[in-house]
């Protein structure tokens, strides 16, 4: 370990956690609670229909951790915490995250991922500006792989130069976001970085993703649903090697950069449904359809589906010494065995706004 990197340890952070109650960012908070507990935490979530206090409840025992609700739109109320609060670093996971759901009603995703954004990066501009230590702070926007478009099979993988092809409302308001952080590096000096990244997966997911939908399914006995043929890739990263992801970029990374994460994990997606339904007849005690590939549907696509996607994180390995932990046979296993341990937490997510959600995507 370098002496900088000895330094920046015994120094307390002070991480204001956007989306903190949402998959990713619970997952962010629970792990840097644990490796750096001297450090502040503070989760600001509006608690939409993806974000659950329950998630967090494990923290509030930690004297260092804080959860407050609210809109990242909410300019009073982000000036307020980040002076309150001493903020000098932000981690950006709030927005809207579903693409079938962008396609449904795209409105809260230009609000959230584009307007919550520029509202966060405005606040945060004035905060480091007054401050009397701007080389401390640092602006963490997370993104993902589906603002470079789609692949063909033969494809190399997107890296960091690839040019921006947004396809759905959902990518094109995080295209839209990025663009945003970059210009406030180049123009006003604002330390910020940018991590780009594939497909999670883990605990906390909500139900309405592939894997989690596709475990809860198989162990309510209901249809496994496939769009189109099946054939379109994702490469998938356990979540936790992406917290270990912004991680690197916090404490190495250099300001103004972009970093892809990516898990070298491509899979087709009815090879990974087949996968979770092998995994659930060998490790549930007992399903109410077996096998679980006699569920398995195929169901009309998709508007727009990307046919592939696929990271270079070349540039995170070498620069930043990062590289995944988890493969995606033991990353599935854990996430099955989660699922089957934490039906308390999954349960009451099947909500009747979720059905509505479900029967209107499913029909
Ligand atoms: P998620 O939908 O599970 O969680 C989003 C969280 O943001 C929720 O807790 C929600 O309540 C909160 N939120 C939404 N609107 C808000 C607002 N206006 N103000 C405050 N909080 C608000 O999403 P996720 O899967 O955890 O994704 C987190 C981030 O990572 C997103 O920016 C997403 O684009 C990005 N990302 C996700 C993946 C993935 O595979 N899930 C991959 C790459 C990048
Ligand atoms: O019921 C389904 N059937 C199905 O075949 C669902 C929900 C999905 N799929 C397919 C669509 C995709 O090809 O599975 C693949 C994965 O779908 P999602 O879980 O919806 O993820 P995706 O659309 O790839 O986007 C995810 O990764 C990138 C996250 O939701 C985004 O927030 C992230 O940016």
């Amino acid at each position: 370990m370098t002496s900088v990197e000895l330094q920046s340890l015994s120094k307390q952070r002070r991480l204001l956690v956007t989306g903190g109650a949402g998959f990713i960012g619970s997952n962010f908070a629970h792990y840097w609670c644990q490796h750096y507990p001297n450090d502040r935490v503070v989760v600001l979530d509006a608690l939409t229909y993806a974000g659950n206090r329950r998630t967090l409840i494990p923290l509030d025992s930690h004297s260092n951790f804080r959860f407050v609700q609210g809109d990242i739109c909410d300019r009073p109320l982000i000036d307020a915490l980040l002076q309150e609060e001493a903020i000098d670093t932000v981690v950006h996971f709030a927005a809207e995250s579903h693409v079938d759901r962008s396609i449904l009603g795209p409105d809260a995703f230009v609000r959230t991922n584009v307007v919550g954004t520029f509202t966060l990066l405005e606040a945060f501009r004035q905060h480091w500006m007054s401050s009397d230590r701007p080389e401390d702070y640092r602006f963490h926007h997370v993104s993902t792989d589906e603002v470079y478009g789609s692949l063909g099979p033969h494809d190399p993988a997107f890296s960091e130069t690839t040019p921006y092809a947004p396809n759905s409302p959902y990518s094109a308001s995080k295209a839209g976001s990025d663009h945003l952080v970059r210009a406030y590096y180049h123009t006003y000096g604002m330390p910020t970085t940018i991590t780009n990244c594939s497909n999670n997966y883990g605990p906390y997911h909500f139900p309405e993703k592939l894997i989690p939908l596709m475990c809860i399914n198989i162990l309510m006995g209901k249809p496994l649903p496939v769009y189109g043929d099946g054939q379109n890739v994702r490469d998938w990263l356990y979540v936790e090697d992406h917290c270990s992801a912004i991680d690197a970029v916090l404490r190495r990374g250099k300001v103004g950069e972009t970093y892809n994460v990516g898990g070298n994990n491509e899979v087709k997606n009815i090879d990974l449904v087949q996968m979770l339904c092998a995994l659930m007849n060998e490790m549930a005690p007992s399903l109410p359809v077996k096998p679980a590939e006699s569920l398995i549907t195929f169901v009309k696509d998709r508007p727009g589906h990307d046919r592939r996607y696929a990271i270079n994180s070349s540039k995170l390995q070498t620069e930043l010494g990062w590289t995944p932990s988890v493969t995606v046979q033991e990353g599935l296993r854990l996430t099955v065995q989660w699922f089957l341990s934490h039906e308390d937490w999954w349960r009451p997510l099947l909500s009747e706004e979720y059905q509505a959600y479900y029967n209107k995507v499913y029909a």
